[in-house]
């Protein structure tokens, strides 16, 4: 299998669509653990941490990545952020977690449709790979 870096040197930046859709309709199994009429959280298939979720809006309308923003999107962005939160304590990360957004090539990014990481479980380092 591919490492991430190679994975997302490989990706082609596009407004396709991507894996994440067939997880958000089913198609594919996922392992949810938070799911609202907006956003949908689910366990990272390559755990980079011992919790490793991917917080995702169920509507990608045109948010590939975060800098493709714009003024419409602030919404969907505080919502995924929130439910990061939630999510965080719903695992029983109270001692700290850390938040990853990719974006691009050069941010490691393989998948475009935004998604949240949510990582925690050990000791992070800094300043990240
Ligand atoms: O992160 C994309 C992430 O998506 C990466 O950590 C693997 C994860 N991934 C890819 N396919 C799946 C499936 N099918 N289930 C769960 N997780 C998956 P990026 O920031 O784009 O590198």
């Amino acid at each position: 299998m591919a490492s991430e870096k190679e994975a997302a040197l490989a990706a082609i930046p596009s407004d396709a669509p991507t894996i994440f859709d067939k997880i958000i309709n089913k198609e594919i199994p996922s392992t949810v653990v938070y799911e609202d009429d907006k956003v949908l959280a689910f366990r990272d298939i390559a755990p980079q941490a011992p919790i490793h979720i991917l917080i995702i809006p169920k509507v990608r309308d045109g948010l590939t990545g975060l800098s493709k923003a714009e003024e419409r999107h602030t919404e969907i962005l505080g919502r995924l952020l929130y439910t990061a939160k939630l999510v965080a304590k719903q695992e029983g990360l109270d001692d700290g977690f850390r938040i990853v957004i990719n974006d691009g090539p050069k941010g490691c990014q393989s998948v475009y449709h935004i998604h949240v990481h949510l990582l925690g479980g050990r000791q992070m380092n800094w300043p990240p790979g």
